[in-house]
């Protein structure tokens, strides 16, 4: 291992070790900046353990004028457990993500306010009001903030770090820094990418009914080829700094905020996948809403406005990043000299078009391999999970793979986010054979 890399957080140097309650307060208590942030004195802070995610520890600490959020990498898998390590450096990672990403889209990352590699840790401003959106999704809570913020996000983040806005000597500079994350990229890869389509001891579903679509999907070669031509996108393709893991539980939201979290997958890779994520993610919601159904169609609002989202999600999107291209276009991709007078203006302008195009099919591939790796691979999420008849759940989950399936291998029948809304509604009046 390199030098560089035994640096960041090596659970062999002696800095590094799991914090508890009493360590952490001791630790905290030597920054004054914390200390008068948190108030009151140092045993009076309150301190818990929160972290419900499947990588981390994250503490809540609590003083009598404030509050803190500190969350610590440990040195394996939450959710599997030690015999499966993972590199403490993701939050080193995690710490140039969100200080980037502050710079980039301001307000819409918490603030950093201490960091410590050694011990894989990031103290960041408490987000006492906001809650993770999935679980407002699950209850069925809307967000009419959303979409303005997580385009702003999305539309700042990748466009600004992209080759149209930086120089090719920055950009090269950024994957450089991120390139020791492989790790984490690794898990994508993996979970992701690979593992939902073969036989995988980590793999579950919601057996017996989803056995058969499991098993199909395993012998699917088209499906197979779909997800193999995603995989090498997310491979090969450093178009920008992505977040890595934008999903609705690393978005934390109120009425009227958006805060964007757990930036610990980022490095430079496709946009699409970005996009991608937060798209599958409303899709999942929409098509889990009725197994939260007491009654039915008392969901119907909620549902309305997850539609409306996924469709503001793509076109306010598009709308802010091409705007940025059309001010903010400073890095050398496009060399201006080449495209003027009216006629380059006019060129250039249609190249955008066949640009945001190309990606639109990116964000309808990631975000079909998103869904399915919810169902079928070794992650999944509250929003079907938390539908307690799981006969009820698999119809949910049944018709989701439906959807992401023909986004996969038919995209080409997905040419606007019009007909990506337009299959979700047909699909929610599926019903799978064994419903
Ligand atoms: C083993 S980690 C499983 C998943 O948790 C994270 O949130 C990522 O989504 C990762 O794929
Ligand atoms: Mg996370």
């Amino acid at each position: 291992m390199s030098s560089q890399r035994r640096s960041l957080a090596d659970p062999r140097q002696s800095e590094y070790r799991i914090l508890h309650e009493a360590d952490l307060r001791d630790y905290l208590a030597k920054f004054p900046e914390i200390a008068s942030r948190l108030g009151g004195s140092p045993a009076s802070w309150s301190i818990s353990e929160v972290g419900d995610g499947n990588l981390n520890l994250v503490f809540i600490v609590k003083g009598t004028t404030g509050g803190i959020a500190v969350k610590q990498a440990l040195p394996y898998v939450r959710l599997v457990g030690e015999s499966w390590p993972l590199p403490l450096s993701r939050s080193h990672y995690e710490y140039l993500a969100l200080t980037h990403q502050a710079q980039l889209a301001p307000g819409l990352v918490p603030a950093v306010l201490h960091h410590n590699d050694a011990l894989a840790l990031v103290v960041m401003e408490l987000l006492e009001l906001h809650i993770i959106m999935r679980k407002g999704m699950v209850a069925g809570t809307i967000y009419p903030r959303f979409v303005q913020d997580i385009t702003t996000f999305l539309a700042r983040t990748l466009f600004l770090s992209s080759d149209l806005a930086v120089s090719a000597a920055e950009k090269k500079e950024g994957i450089a820094a991120f390139a020791g994350n492989h790790a984490l990229c690794k898990i994508t890869e993996d979970l992701i990418f690979t593992d939902p389509y073969r036989v995988a001891e980590q793999n579950r579903w919601t057996a017996p009914w989803l056995d058969a679509t499991a098993a199909a999907f395993r012998e699917d070669l088209d499906l197979h080829v779909a997800i193999s031509r995603l995989k090498l996108k997310f491979l090969n393709a450093p178009e920008a700094l992505i977040h890595g893991d934008l999903h609705t539980g690393s978005i934390m939201v109120t009425e009227n905020e958006t805060k964007v979290i757990d930036p610990e997958f980022a490095f430079y890779g496709p946009m699409g996948f970005d996009i991608g994520a937060v798209i599958a993610n409303l899709l999942m919601a929409y098509l889990a809403s009725s197994g939260h159904e007491r009654a039915p169609g008392e969901r119907r609002a909620f549902e309305a406005w997850v539609l409306g989202t996924i469709e503001g999600v793509w076109t306010e999107f598009a709308r802010k990043f091409l705007e940025l291209w059309r001010i903010e276009a400073k890095g050398d991709a496009y060399p201006v000299m080449l495209f003027e007078g009216e006629a380059g203006a006019a060129r250039l302008e249609a190249e955008r078009q066949v640009y945001m195009a190309r990606l639109f099919e990116d964000t309808v591939g990631f975000s079909a391999a998103k869904i399915i790796r919810r169902i079928l691979g070794l992650a999944h999420n509250i929003d079907f999970e938390l539908i307690e008849d799981p006969k009820r759940r698999a119809v949910c989950e049944a018709r989701s793979l439906r959807l992401a399936r023909a986004m996969m291998v038919d995209v080409a029948l997905f040419r606007s986010i019009g007909d990506v809304t337009k299959a979700a509604r047909k699909v929610r009046g599926w019903r799978p054979d064994f419903a």
